[in-house]
């Protein structure tokens, strides 16, 4: 597949155990037109010197930035994304979590994608569990996501059905800085809050953002055991996705 050039974002917070080090060098290798920006969110760990190795000798395809504080994801996606636009030649730049529950070699059907049909401005990934597939998720984990989306669905007006997937690509245009521009108001729900500013872009034109954005069924997705992220922080994003809606409202 001839695959146009672009830059996907992993931001990395205590990933020295977890982050798959050869199947990351091995997919970079045999993928030289896609660039990587590695982004150590402030980690306690060794992630520095992981992702140094997964540098090493692939300096033109991969590159490392060092946030020295730790900012949660969505600032770590923000700094990634900013410093991705920065290149020449980016058709897209996206994001991809550590873990790679999202297998790279999907960043290609991603791209194609995008690159196929001009309307769009975004794809990201959805998990829908569908026979012939496999999507792996625990139970929990799948019906509040599927509480979430549905919550989301409703203040946002837009019948998305994965907001959370940590695999997204957006099409490089002038319009792209401005959705990364200002920080993210909320830690684990930026996702959310980037959909809300590309509507407000689209001056509240829902037809126009339902064309723009196309939800990709992964052909294979499976829970990654490591997750940071607390049951806490469940009810603490739907106090976020509030906050979002009076933020972003017309
Ligand atoms: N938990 C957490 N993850 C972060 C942070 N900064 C960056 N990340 C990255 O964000 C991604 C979150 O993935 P994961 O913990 O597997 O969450 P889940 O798959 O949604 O349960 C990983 O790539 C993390 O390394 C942070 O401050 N906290
Ligand atoms: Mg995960």
């Amino acid at each position: 597949m001839n695959v146009p050039s672009g830059t996907i974002v992993i931001p990395c917070y205590n990933e020295e155990k977890r982050f798959p080090l050869d199947r990351f060098t091995a997919f970079v290798d045999a993928n030289p037109s896609i660039h990587f920006l590695l982004v150590n969110d402030g980690s306690k760990d060794r992630t520095t010197d992981v992702l140094q190795r997964a540098r090493a000798g692939r300096e033109h395809q991969v590159d490392v930035l060092d946030q020295p504080v730790n900012g949660g994801k969505g600032e770590a996606v923000r700094a990634g994304i900013l410093r991705a636009l920065q290149r020449e030649g980016c058709f897209y730049v996206g994001f991809w979590d550590a873990d790679m529950a999202t297998p790279l070699a999907q960043i290609a059907e991603l791209a194609a994608v995008l690159a196929a049909r001009p309307q769009l401005a975004m794809v990201f990934g959805a998990r829908v569990k569908l026979l012939g597939r496999n999507v792996e998720r625990r139970a929990v984990r799948h019906y509040l996501g599927r509480i979430f989306a549905t919550v989301v669905s409703t203040v946002l007006r837009l019948p998305i059905y994965d907001t959370q997937c940590g695999a997204k690509l957006f099409r490089v245009t002038s319009d792209t800085a401005g959705l990364f521009a200002e920080p993210f108001s909320s830690r684990w729900v930026f996702d959310v809050e980037i959909i809300a500013r590309f509507i407000r872009q689209r001056r509240y034109d829902m037809a126009a953002v339902e064309q723009a954005i196309y939800e990709f069924p992964l052909p294979e997705w499976r829970d990654v055991a490591g997750s940071q992220v607390r049951p806490g922080d469940f009810l603490r994003a739907f106090f976020d996705v509030l906050r979002i809606y009076r933020q972003y409202r017309p």
